[in-house]
């Protein structure tokens, strides 16, 4: 089946950035297409920089956040329809970053998702459990809940869209959970998204250990934090057997 890679540029990023998206169009192998459709996620901020190398490369672009509202008096934020117009097709909700850092809760992670339903992105909707809960055995229980929430209602997104599974205590820890546990985590929310939602997994992804967590059953894609960055090293990722 094919996967879904997605690069998450966090706050990283320059104008001259367009020289890593031309450089990964170079580096994807007919084979590499066919086995996987890329995403990468910039800072809004070079969303317009990037779109003519993207489109070049095959790549697509998308946000990392948008505002529940299409414009208005909200100093600071992005919407979704200007994420659109600047080229993306795709925007990250419910980032654990932006939980932890804004306080966003699932509710508010919903609304978001459809907002960016109504502005023809597809949704990538983040779940994952604190390190307390994994210690004490709660992970599957806070997921479900997480994601019973956040998940658009079906009337806006006709099924149009992704999961992605970060467990906080793997983002940029370099700690990667054991095989069974993304795999219990994935079947509690392939329970509630149903057979045709891609379910992605994030959290310390690299070159090396991609090829066994994209073999995991219910694994259909990942999302690639500081591994993305580099085209050399997302691509290892991108082209890792499974
Ligand atoms: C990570 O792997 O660090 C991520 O947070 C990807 O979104």
């Amino acid at each position: 089946m094919r996967r879904l890679i997605v690069g998450n540029w966090k706050m990283n990023g320059l104008r001259g950035a367009e020289k890593e998206i031309t450089r990964l169009g170079e580096l994807l192998t007919p084979d590499d297409r066919k086995r996987a459709d890329v995403v990468v996620c910039p800072p809004a901020t070079l969303l317009g920089c990037l779109v003519e190398e993207a489109a070049a490369a095959g790549i697509e672009l998308g946000g990392q956040n948008c505002h529940i509202r299409p414009s208005g008096a909200h100093t600071g934020e992005v919407s979704a329809e200007m994420l659109a117009d600047a080229g993306a097709k795709w925007c990250i909700v419910g980032h654990s970053e932006r939980r932890q850092d804004h306080g966003e809760r699932s509710a508010l992670v919903r609304a978001k998702a459809e907002a960016a339903l109504r502005a023809g992105l597809t949704p990538i909707i983040c779940v994952g459990e604190k390190p307390e809960d994994h210690e004490a055995g709660r992970a599957e229980a806070v997921v479900g809940s997480q994601i019973e929430v956040a998940m658009p209602n079906i009337g806006i997104s006709g099924g149009r869209f992704v999961t992605a599974y970060e467990p906080i205590w793997a983002v940029g820890t370099g700690v990667v959970p054991r095989p069974s546990h993304i795999e219990a985590i994935h079947a509690r929310i392939r329970k509630t998204v149903g057979p045709d939602t891609p379910i992605l997994y994030g959290g310390s992804v690299k070159g090396k250990n991609a090829g066994g967590i994209l073999s995991i059953p219910n694994v259909d894609g990942a999302l690639i934090g500081g591994a993305s960055l580099k085209a050399e090293d997302f691509h290892e990722i991108i082209s890792a057997r499974w």
